[in-house]
């Protein structure tokens, strides 16, 4: 890949020294590039994907916006190492946070150095720092209008329309797969009423839009590999007006799996109630004097619901002949499908469990 015409249109300085491709996420295409400018510094090149992500450009007006939110946020507390706190993004000598051309729509960042992320939680403390992570994230944006911000991925986490895009699946049928897996076909339309439960109570304001995430995977946070603690919360393509329970339950959905959302063998898939109680814990901690009652009552529903939104996409998709997610083998959407399913039976069975935990730590805040 050549990055002579990027660099310049971004302005990055000092001398190139080489690239190397990342293979984080499912979506976008990311590169690690190298320069010396009196020591080295690293920045972050990606390519967009354009066919997930279909307004590229409101999308990168909300990045832009929030990050610089958050980024005010940290100065006004003195913050000493902010940089390191929020993504910076790179503009073009148009002052905007992006460069189109022949080869796709691409940004930039400033690489945040001496981090790490995890893919699968290594143990629970570091989980109820990602807690802490994103309800910092949360509550950093508890004064930023939700309604000033572009739905780019509209219906994103409408559940219930994503029940209709599975049912869409199975009836065009697309991959001809459709009969080899009529088993989680059924398990997944079996709960197709709780499906709406969230969807349902934003419509009726019974609980509140705010400006969420939307991506809460655990290896969105970055740690310090020196002191462990989170640093920031990164991957914002999804960043739009949502339900504080998306953020919570995606990341309870995609944390406390012990075998991560990829394992085929499934007796390894175990949900976690030490790390439910973790994450619940610090993201509680973070956003206790901004979430209402309801959302928190809803935090078990939530994770139940989030696992089953990736039940029904990744089922989706596997019928369409996996066209969105990324696969790195024949099969992968249907593996991904039995791992959320489940994970999603463990986590009903755990569901009074996960009550007890919740009301305990209410009593204790
Ligand atoms: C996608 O690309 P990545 O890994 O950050 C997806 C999420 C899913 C996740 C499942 C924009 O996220 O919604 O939860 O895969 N992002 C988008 O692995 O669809
Ligand atoms: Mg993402």
């Amino acid at each position: 890949m050549n990055f002579t015409k990027l660099i310049d249109a971004f302005g990055i300085p000092g001398t190139y020294i080489g690239s190397e491709e990342l293979s984080t996420g499912n979506n976008n295409q990311t590169y690690r590039l190298h320069f010396y400018d009196n020591g080295d510094m690293f920045y972050i090149m990606q390519r967009l994907n354009t066919h997930v992500f279909k307004q590229p450009r409101a999308l990168m007006d909300n990045i832009r916006r929030v990050t610089e939110h958050i980024g005010q946020k940290l100065k006004q507390v003195g913050c000493a190492d902010a940089h390191r706190m929020v993504l910076h993004f790179l503009l073009n000598k148009d002052g905007e946070p992006f460069v189109e051309d022949e080869s796709g729509f691409w940004r930039a960042y400033r690489y945040v150095d001496r981090a790490y992320t995890y893919d699968i939680i290594q143990d629970s403390f570091c989980f109820y720092q990602a807690g802490r992570a994103f309800g910092e994230f949360q509550r950093h944006l508890v004064d930023f209008p939700a309604d000033t911000l572009t739905e780019t991925i509209p219906h994103f986490h409408d559940t219930v329309d994503r029940m209709r895009i599975l049912h869409e699946a199975i009836e065009n049928n697309k991959a001809g797969r459709a009969d080899s897996v009529r088993k989680e076909i059924d398990f997944i339309l079996a709960r197709e009423k709780e499906a709406g439960i969230i969807v349902e109570a934003l419509d009726s304001g019974r609980i509140p839009w705010r400006v969420t995430h939307n991506d809460t995977k655990i290896n969105n946070v970055l740690f310090d590999s020196q002191s462990r603690a989170p640093l920031c919360v990164i991957d914002l393509d999804t960043v739009m007006p949502g339900s504080s329970l998306y953020d919570y339950g995606d990341a309870i959905r995609s944390g406390t799996n012990t075998a991560g959302e990829d394992e085929e063998n499934i007796s390894l898939i175990h949900f976690d109630l030490e790390l439910f109680e973790k994450f619940t814990r610090g993201f509680l901690e973070t956003t206790a004097d901004s979430l209402t009652r309801e959302e928190t009552l809803l935090f078990p529903t939530a994770a139940r619901i989030m696992t089953l939104e990736l039940c029904a996409r990744f089922l989706a998709d596997y019928l369409d002949g996996d066209l969105y997610f990324k696969i790195k083998k024949p099969g992968h959407n249907l593996i991904r499908t039995r791992n959320q399913i489940e994970l999603l039976r463990q986590m009903e069975a755990a569901t009074p469990a996960m009550e007890a935990i919740i009301a305990d730590i209410c009593r204790q805040g």
